[in-house]
């Protein structure tokens, strides 16, 4: 078998960057360890940045985004119950969109299935041969038989434990990392969002958020130990622990029900250099991750598609190969900014173990100075509905 691209990760990266390349005639394959069903039952990101929208709707995947999707003009933050909110729109010129990472995955499987476009999904044992030079191929088995694809290009979109990182030489690579001494204990729940917009919340209990993935459906996150299991939360103490975190009155009008979905994710931050090798080009978490706070992994992996995208299309189109030659640095430039202000987030709102009373009132001015000062407002809100690709 042969192709032009083979995209190793049927996630969103890998998926959108296969749609993108189909609408200008580009060839892919798309090889996924999973199949579909476990794909979708993944419940992740939630706001969308414009960039990924403007992605979404270039690939023709955006009808019911723009049907169902929830623009919000602003979000909220809270620290020890006083709350206040950002208006997004008026201090960046956009509002950010919040529609499910499932249902962005959903489109882009429906699409690609519409266009008959090739996707192996149990696929195991990828392996990437050749990069470093002229004939790339990549081998895998899928129930029991082996085989082989040679491409141009390799795409890596296979997120933080896929292969295509590790494929890179340690003596190539470099990797920066910071992980976090908490996680993230989300819930799903059936029952209306106890407010239209966001909420990220800091207290002396620790950092919560506030979500939503339509008016019956809500999506909240408390921080937990890194060392939780997911056993160890009962909805009823989930509920209590959200609440206490929660302004006062958001607290009383907070409607709780039962669970239909409960994770824990741990935090980290992490980025690898540089993000091409060869013929081989990293997209999405298989390159960095950044904690959620923020809302950036997703919108960041959508940068990364862009720039690749934009690439392999000036590659086959105008036979110019200076995009492809610019997409680590350029990529990389833009996901810097994003760990920064992943990490600055993170660090404003949450409870670290090992913090002092110091270390809390440096957090408290520096919510009371974002509050205060537009251009602190101008700051945040442009990092948060996104920067410029
Ligand atoms: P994914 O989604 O991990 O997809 C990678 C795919 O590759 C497959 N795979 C392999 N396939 C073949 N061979 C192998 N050897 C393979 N190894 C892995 C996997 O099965 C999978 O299907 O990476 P991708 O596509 O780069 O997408 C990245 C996003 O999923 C991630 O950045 C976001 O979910 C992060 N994130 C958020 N991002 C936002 O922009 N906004 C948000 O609001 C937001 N909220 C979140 C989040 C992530 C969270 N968790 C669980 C970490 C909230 C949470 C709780
Ligand atoms: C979500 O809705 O899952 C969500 C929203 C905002 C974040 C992280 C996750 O910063």
């Amino acid at each position: 078998m042969r192709t032009q691209v083979v995209i190793i990760g049927g996630g969103p990266s890998g998926m959108l960057l296969g749609q993108l390349l189909h609408r200008h005639g580009i060839d892919s394959v798309v090889l996924e360890r999973r199949d579909r069903a476990h794909v979708l039952s993944r419940i992740r990101a939630g706001v969308l940045e414009q960039g990924l929208v403007g992605l979404l709707d270039a690939a023709g995947v955006a009808d019911r985004l723009h049907r169902e999707g929830f623009v919000h003009d602003g979000t909220n933050i809270s620290m020890d119950g006083a709350m206040f909110r950002l208006d997004l729109t008026a201090l960046a010129g956009k509002p950010v969109v919040v529609y499910g990472q499932t249902e962005v995955t959903r489109d882009l499987y429906d699409a690609r299935a519409a266009a008959g476009l090739p996707l192996i999904d149990n696929a195991e044992g990828v392996a990437i041969h050749g990069v470093d030079g002229d004939r790339p191929e990549v081998s895998f088995t899928r129930h029991g038989i082996e085989h082989r694809i040679s491409c141009d290009f390799v795409a890596g979109c296979d997120g933080f434990h896929g292969i295509s990182r590790r494929t890179i030489p340690a003596s190539v690579r470099q990797d920066y990392e910071k992980v976090y001494p908490f996680g993230w204990l989300g819930i799903l729940s059936e029952t209306p969002p106890v407010s239209h917009e966001l909420i990220y919340a800091g207290s002396d209990a620790g950092f919560a958020l506030c979500s939503m993935r339509n008016a019956n459906l809500s999506r909240y996150y408390v921080q937990c130990a890194a060392m939780d299991r997911v056993e160890d939360w009962t909805d009823a103490r989930f509920w209590a622990e959200l609440r206490r975190r929660l302004p006062g009155d958001v607290a009383d009008a907070l409607v709780t029900g039962p669970s239909i979905e409960k994770s824990i994710a741990p935090l980290r931050s992490f980025v690898t250099e540089p993000m091409r090798w060869g013929r081989l080009f990293l997209v999405g978490d298989a390159a960095h991750i950044v904690p959620p706070t923020g809302a950036k992994g997703l919108n960041t992996a959508a940068s990364d598609v862009h720039y690749l995208w934009q690439a392999l299309v000036q590659h086959y189109c105008d036979n110019d190969s200076n995009g492809l030659n610019r997409y680590s640095e350029q990529a990389l430039l833009r996901v810097w900014k994003a760990e920064r202000f992943s990490w600055w987030l993170t660090t404003l709102l949450h409870r670290f173990p090992d913090q002092t009373g110091f270390d809390r009132r440096m957090q408290a001015a520096e919510i009371a100075f974002l509050r205060d000062n537009h251009a602190a407002q101008v700051a945040f809100a442009q990092n948060y509905v996104g920067l410029p690709y």
